[in-house]
């Protein structure tokens, strides 16, 4: 079968999700690395945003989608459960992070740290003290759910927890979410027990371009 190339560079969550995916299904597959919105993503995603994927003549964006074809495509583990309250429960959490947590989070939260709207291009002080109740009620709303279940979605590891890991990663690097992560002990001993896996160790991505 003709190998999976992945199209997105390895600092973007969503890009680090389908590798994730495709690491956890034991899926070999190369990076095309490119920006968002550039000719060649333009191609696969209609909004221009990253992932997007090229398989056998085949071309697909969205990262839920793209792990649903890996799922339905190829051998391995199953990132999506076939029982159906776990498999209900595993799309809840994707469609929670995806809807909610990923604007919370990554684009008003982190981005204010990394691509501030400052003239100097300090931190966005206000944009973060606008954010940090909701960051705190998010983790706090995680912390909960995975006080009664090891992942997401129950007792195994879905593509759930694939598709929220690389937020974590992020925030457990800011002041206020890492240190709010850290607090929250079960979703700070779930951090840790996903930070193990090898398909998270093999998608550390480097630093930001700048
Ligand atoms: N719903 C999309 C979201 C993808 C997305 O937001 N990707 C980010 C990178 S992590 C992006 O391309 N952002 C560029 C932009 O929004 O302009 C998916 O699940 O793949």
């Amino acid at each position: 079968m003709a190998s999976v190339e992945i199209v997105g560079i390895p600092q973007s969550t969503y890009t680090r999700v389908v590798r994730i995916a495709c690491e956890e299904k034991g899926v070999p597959y190369t990076l095309a690395p490119v920006r968002p919105h550039s000719p060649e993503i333009n191609a696969l995603h209609p909004f221009g945003k990253l992932p997007g994927l090229r398989h056998d003549g085949f071309e697909l964006c969205e990262s839920s989608a793209i792990a649903r074809y890996l799922d339905a495509a190829f051998d391995g583990p199953k990132l999506f459960p076939a029982e159906a309250k776990a498999a209900a429960r595993a799309e809840k959490w994707v469609s929670l992070v995806n809807s909610h947590m990923d604007r919370t989070l990554v684009r008003q939260y982190l981005f204010a740290y990394l691509f501030p709207q400052t003239p100097d291009k300090s931190p966005d002080r206000a944009a973060i003290d606008g954010v940090l109740d909701a960051v705190r009620a998010q983790i706090a709303l995680l912390d909960a759910t995975l006080a009664g279940s090891a992942y997401l979605a129950g007792d195994g590891f879905t593509f759930a927890d694939a598709n929220l890991y690389p937020i974590l990663a992020y925030l457990s690097r800011t002041p206020e979410g890492g240190e709010a992560l850290q607090a929250a002990p079960h979703l700070a001993a779930y951090f840790d027990r996903l930070s193990l896996r090898p398909s998270v160790q093999a998608t550390v991505p480097p630093p930001l371009p700048g």
